[in-house]
């Protein structure tokens, strides 16, 4: 499948590594700002999980999609979408992604090619897919990656997805984020048959599976899986194995799992690898020490930015939202 070397430049590491502080950061500030009591809703944080998305979407150009999950702040950051208005629409302020009428589980950006969080499981996969189906009718040489978490392998639209994409052929990457948890269930426990990923080849869609934590393993199976989509080999699906460090929301302490089972996975830590790698293949420390302190900054700037945003107008309630209504309701 793979003619090209897709292995990481030092430099690309590097850029990859500002992608997964970033990330890291904002989770931390995220969580913290909901404590604060700054942000309503819930906060599903993508900690431990970052080099899956660094690793990915370190292929992806401004007019490619991706579509996401519930726990979709890391795909954006790796999209290119602005941390500072993602904060802001955290907050609920002017100048969000939405203008803080999406908040967390809805962050969007069309304009970064960000389709969207989605709180339905799978319903990135099945919009994802659809997105494909555009493209390939536009004759457009734009590929889609669908993000979604182990939880969605067991759900219906899943399947009708990769058989639509199997059966026009669709550019598409299939990217399943498989953490071991389903909220608060061992998805092993709550999955018959074989291993769930014997299903994708069923429906003759090639499989490789990466250890999710290795951005440097992330970005080379990648990379060869999307020169297969953009080949026009049709859709392809990557299962990365990783941990998310924290509950399944913010609020969740995660008192339903073994501590020893988190404390070694927050050891097997994403970040922690690539710098080993970076210092091993020739990056000076003073340059890796630097894109971690300015991912802090612009996260901790962000915050600022966000606190001092004002409220959206109450005259803009209605617009921007789909409208069945509303105003003869409300008049
Ligand atoms: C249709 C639907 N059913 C149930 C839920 C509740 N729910 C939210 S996340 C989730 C499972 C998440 O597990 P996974 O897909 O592995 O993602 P993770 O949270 O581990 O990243 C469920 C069942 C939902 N959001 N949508
Ligand atoms: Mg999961």
């Amino acid at each position: 499948m793979t003619t090209q070397n897709h292995q990481p430049s030092v430099q690309g590491v590097l850029d990859e590594l500002r992608v997964m502080s970033l990330i890291r950061e904002f989770e931390e500030a995220a969580a913290q700002a909901l404590v604060a009591g700054h942000v309503r809703g819930s906060v599903h944080q993508y900690s431990g999980q970052e080099a899956i998305a660094a690793g990915v979407c370190a292929h992806l150009k401004q007019t490619d999609y991706v579509a996401s999950h519930h726990r979709g702040h890391g795909h954006a950051i790796a999209k290119g979408v602005s941390v500072s208005r993602m904060m802001r629409e955290l907050f609920g302020r002017e100048g969000g992604t939405s203008n803080g009428k999406g908040g967390s589980m809805h962050i969007a950006d069309f304009s970064m090619g960000m389709l969207g969080a989605n709180g339905v499981v799978p319903d990135g996969v099945t919009m994802a897919v659809g997105a494909a189906h555009a493209i390939k009718m536009q004759a457009r040489s734009d590929v889609v990656v669908a993000f979604f978490g182990d939880g969605a392998m067991n759900r219906g639209p899943l399947f009708e997805a990769f058989n639509w994409a199997k059966l026009f052929h669709l550019p598409v990457l299939f990217v399943c984020e498989d953490n071991g948890y389903s909220v608060t269930l061992r998805t092993q426990d709550v999955t018959g048959g074989p291993p769930a990923v014997d299903r994708v080849k069923a429906f003759g869609i090639p499989v490789l599976q990466v250890n999710g934590n290795d951005v440097v393993a992330v970005h080379a199976s990648a990379g060869s899986l999307l020169e297969a989509v953009r080949a026009g080999d049709g859709p392809q699906f990557l299962h990365a194995s990783t941990y998310r460090w924290y509950g399944h929301l913010a609020h969740d302490k995660g008192l339903y799992r073994d501590p020893q089972e988190v404390a070694a996975a927050r050891k097997d830590d994403c970040l922690l690898h690539a710098q080993a790698w970076l210092l091993n293949n020739g990056a000076d420390q003073s340059s890796v020490a630097a894109v971690l302190a300015n991912s802090r900054q612009e996260v901790q700037d962000a915050v600022q930015e966000a606190l001092a945003a004002p409220w959206p107008a109450a005259h803009t309630a209605y617009s921007d939202v789909q409208d069945i209504g509303g105003p003869l309701w409300h008049s």
